[in-house]
């Protein structure tokens, strides 16, 4: 924990909840608010207890809340059982839902195809029938690395009714990055899909599947299940390869749930951390269950007739707690969509959210700031030329919204009548932490507002003392909440010392810095360690890094992030050759190549989008290379800082580029 921490400029403008907003919602107000806090402060054990039982159906009910004797490794309803499907899918059976839609999913291509909670349920049924008949049960583990589908959801679903842990593998990661977290979670069965289709391009992803297995360690991995998708042609492996639609042939529409501990990990999700190698977020079942579920209600204030849209995708946590689970347990109609916001045109989401009548909107300030640069270069493509008025709530996820997006997005698309909830969360917190309840709490544009009853946090220094209001240090969250992340998967070493360093006397640590007006709201202000943001995306700079110098034409590389008004931040990296350094002439054509092969190794949202080379990096005289003025030359393309407690300042006037 150390480096010096900006101070931000605090937005003053404030939007109170709409009185029809506020005398509909289930939290109404600030003193209802106020009083859940207060609740949860109080008494956790009954406030947790009484929600697990309300909300979660039981196989066994637990009989204790919170089993803190070994923390920071907590356990929650430790000696109850549950089946998670059963609670986002049996329960909607019997309570008047069956027949509502559960996802209507849009192709890239626009084709539409709706599912009851009915049919998905059996879906899932014969998915986990034909899992079960490959010889998989509770406690093996599985790598999904598919397109976003109603397949995809329903094999997620399928693997939670068997008890099987599952990995999604984001479908824009390569062959590396998805061999590596085979071989990490120690997978015995992978599902795919052939191709999968991304503004009108189809991007084989069996073909990753077969090259992630021919490489070291995958023997234990029996089974691929192949989702066809596009109808490309894949290689095939006989009695390794199935295709889904065969193993579902034939299987019974009914699968008995398979109750399983409370702690019983559901998924394993990999996140890039502030060293090389991802780290496997292990999430409960129950614990995580609950808050997916809770979260989802209070921050969507979701109603029966919602039309729920969140756009994040199947290999994110977003969606994860906001699509597959917190949001389905809740019963939510939710859309789901294949394609990008820009196909055919920018005005995508526009025309299916006026198509879909969606009433509540979930994005990322990225996919919002590029549509509003898309929208005055063609004004054709800006929502005002679409009927958005059923719109009633908007939300934002994955990085700091500045106050001029979320402005353009409450006035242009929420018509100045939604409120736009900004929901801070991360991987490791399994469901929202900091977010706004629409009907209660006031809003301050670029702020997350405050923590949601039952969360309590804190902004400290680096001894972990609390800091007073407008000082900005390190967001820490100081209780244990239920879907809190239980250890880093295989390495529970690792777990500890990344979020619970001694001096903060066992608060988790977010990794971001953050500080808190005079109302107590909470600004974020970025990450504290090597993590880059790249359209929302945390990327690993340090990964990226190992990537570079593992090409044979590099010596030595750093990687560093340059504030971006679209991504939010860009990849930029600096390169020292092994051989002379390229000249002009040579250097483009070396950059090219490393950028194809750091899209070939990571994938394409690490590609570096500006390459510098040097013959030495810039190096503090205890040999750290000085990523914070790589930070200013990415930036400004020169460096004017005093540059004397480098050990070689000579090193910043012989890099060139960017290429
Ligand atoms: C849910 C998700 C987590 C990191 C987190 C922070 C950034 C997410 C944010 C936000 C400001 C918000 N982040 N939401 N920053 N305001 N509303 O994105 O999880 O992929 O693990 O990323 O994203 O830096 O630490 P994950």
């Amino acid at each position: 924990m150390s480096g010096a921490i900006d101070s931000i400029l605090v937005e003053k403008r404030v939007f109170e909840p709409a009185p029809e907003f506020k005398a509909a919602a289930a939290v109404s107000g600030m003193e209802a608010y106020q009083a859940l806090r207060e609740q949860a402060r109080r008494d956790p054990d009954t406030f947790w207890g009484d929600a697990a039982r309300d909300m979660l159906v039981w196989r066994k009910p637990f009989t204790r809340v919170l089993d803190e004797s070994d923390a920071p490794f907590y356990r929650w309803f430790d000696d109850g059982e549950l089946n998670v499907s059963e609670n986002c899918l049996d329960v909607h059976l019997s309570n008047g839902n069956a027949d509502k839609p559960a996802i209507v999913f849009e192709a890239d291509d626009g084709r539409v195809q709706t599912v009851s909670f009915r049919e998905l349920h059996a879906r899932v049924c014969r998915i986990a029938n034909g899992i079960a008949g490959l010889g998989y049960r509770k406690g093996d583990r599985a790598i999904l690395y598919m397109p976003m589908s109603i397949e995809a959801i329903a094999c997620m679903q399928a693997c939670a009714r068997l008890g099987i842990t599952h990995s999604v593998v984001f479908g824009g990661f390569s062959t590396k990055s998805l061999h590596q977290r085979i071989v990490d979670v120690q997978a015995s069965l992978v599902i795919t899909a052939d191709e999968q289709m991304r503004g009108g391009r189809a991007i084989p992803l069996k073909a990753a599947v077969d090259e992630a297995l021919a490489g070291p360690d995958t023997g234990r991995v029996r089974q691929v299940i192949v989702y066809r998708r596009s109808g490309g042609r894949v290689d095939w492996r006989d009695g390794r390869d199935h295709w889904l639609h065969e193993i579902e042939d034939g299987q019974a529409d009914t699968c008995a749930p398979v109750p399983v501990e409370a702690e019983h990990p559901l998924f394993i999700l990999y996140t890039s951390g502030s060293t090389g190698k991802p780290k496997g977020v292990q999430h409960s079942s129950a614990g995580y269950l609950l808050w997916a579920k809770m979260s989802a209600q209070w921050v969507f204030d979701a109603k029966p007739d919602d039309v729920f849209w969140c756009t994040a995708d199947i290999g994110w946590v977003t969606g994860h707690s906001y699509i597959v689970y917190g949001t389905m347990a809740a019963g939510l109609t939710q859309i789901v969509f294949e394609g990008v916001p820009t196909y055919p045109d920018a005005g995508r989401f526009w025309d299916m959210i006026q198509r879909h009548k969606v009433t509540i909107f979930y994005t990322a300030p990225t996919a919002i700031r590029s549509l509003i640069k898309a929208s005055s270069a063609a004004p054709e493509t800006a929502p005002a030329n679409y009927d958005l008025s059923s719109l009633r709530l908007l939300g934002s996820v994955g990085e700091p919204i500045n106050p001029e997006a979320w402005v353009w997005y409450h006035q242009h698309v929420g018509g100045g009548r939604c409120p736009v909830v900004d929901t801070w969360w991360q991987t490791e917190t399994g469901g929202h932490i900091l977010a706004p309840l629409p009907g209660a709490t006031p809003l301050k544009p670029g702020s997350c507002t405050l923590p949601l009853p039952g969360i309590e946090i804190d902004v400290v220094d680096e001894a972990g003392r609390s800091l007073p209001e407008g000082k900005g240090g390190y967001l820490v969250i100081t209780r244990p909440w239920p879907a809190m992340i239980r250890t880093v998967w295989g390495d529970a070493e690792r777990y500890v010392k990344s979020y619970f360093p001694p001096e903060l006397g066992g608060a988790y640590l977010s990794g971001d810095s953050a500080q808190l007006d005079s109302d107590g709201y909470c600004w974020i202000m970025g990450r504290t360690d090597d993590v880059l943001s790249v359209s929302g995306h945390r990327l690993g700079g340090t990964e990226i890094e190992s990537t570079l110098v593992a090409h044979e034409a590099v010596a030595e590389a750093a990687v560093v992030g340059r504030p971006d008004p679209v991504t939010g931040e860009a990849v930029v990296a600096f390169v020292v050759p092994k051989d002379e350094l390229p000249g002009e002439a040579d250097a483009p054509a070396l950059a090219g190549a490393l950028r194809d092969w750091v899209m070939r190794e990571v994938g394409p949202i690490a590609k570096p989008r500006e390459i510098w080379f040097g013959n030495a990096m810039p190096k503090t005289r205890s040999g750290k290379i000085m990523r914070r003025l790589l930070r200013i030359v990415a930036e400004n393309g020169e460096i004017t800082q005093d540059t004397s407690t480098l050990e070689n300042p000579d090193a910043l006037n012989r890099l060139h580029g960017p290429y």
